[in-house]
């Protein structure tokens, strides 16, 4: 394993470990750092016959809970979760996070939403002092198909920089989400922002589903580090 998977693994054990308790009702992130997370959870489960509900945010998380024969639920019967796990592209210094590098950033923003707590796992390659330092393929935003076109140019307008169709590999065609939508993502162009204004004006325009930036909604993070420890940041 090398020494990124092995920092991913860390934060992910740690962050179950710690946070994780019996009776919980759980949000179940996407990415490859989760992957570590529902394997330490299965783990717990058995070893100390905890009895724990989990919420998916996207296919691939539905199949590792299946596969890891956890508990599966849905926020119809479960709306309130005592907390979310989930992973990140970026995260800066004030805990605001780009999510979405995967995308299924709507599904994600809504299980966080529900969520008491959210717990971020990541490498440190994640760890950022403002967004944009360390990952470089911008902010994605889910957009409704028929507008993908009008909001490209209004966010270009307004906001600057580039907004991108997001492409299938070998170009074969856009990016189709879980929910049927294309991904924009946008290269914005400058150093600093106040996210949280941003968020909202990108959002405010119709088309917009939902953007993978998350705005104080961030409990704790926990960054693997390449020596095998895990750096915490609340
Ligand atoms: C999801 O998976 C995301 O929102 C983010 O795009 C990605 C992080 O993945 P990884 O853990 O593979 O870096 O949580």
């Amino acid at each position: 394993m090398g020494s990124v998977d092995a920092a991913k693994k860390a934060a992910a054990v740690k962050a179950v470990d710690e946070y994780v308790k019996n009776n919980f009702v759980l949000g179940i992130g996407s990415g490859s750092t989760i992957v570590y997370a529902v394997e330490r959870l299965a783990e717990r489960v058995k070893l100390e016959n905890l009895s724990i509900v989990c919420v998916p945010t996207s296919f691939q998380a539905r199949q590792l809970i299946i596969q890891h024969n956890l508990i599966l639920s849905d926020l119809e019967r479960n709306p309130k979760l005592d907390c979310a796990i989930d992973g990140a592209d970026e995260v800066d210094a004030k805990l605001t996070l780009i999510k979405g590098g995967g995308g299924c950033l709507t599904q994600e923003k809504i299980v966080a939403s529900c969520a008491k707590q959210l717990i971020i796992v990541c490498d440190f390659m994640k760890d950022s002092k403002a967004l944009g330092e360390k990952y470089k393929k911008g902010v994605p935003i889910e957009v409704i198909p028929m507008a993908f076109v009008p909001v490209q140019r209004k966010i270009e307008e307004d906001l600057g920089g580039k907004a991108e169709l997001r492409m299938a590999k070998q170009k074969a065609g856009p990016v189709v989400t879980d929910n049927g939508n294309f991904i924009l993502d946008w290269i914005f162009p400058e150093k600093s922002y106040d996210w949280e204004s941003t968020n909202t004006k990108i959002k405010m325009i119709p088309g917009v589903v939902e953007t993978g930036l998350f705005v104080n909604m961030t409990h704790k993070v926990f960054y693997g580090m390449a020596d095998g420890s895990v750096k915490e940041k609340s």
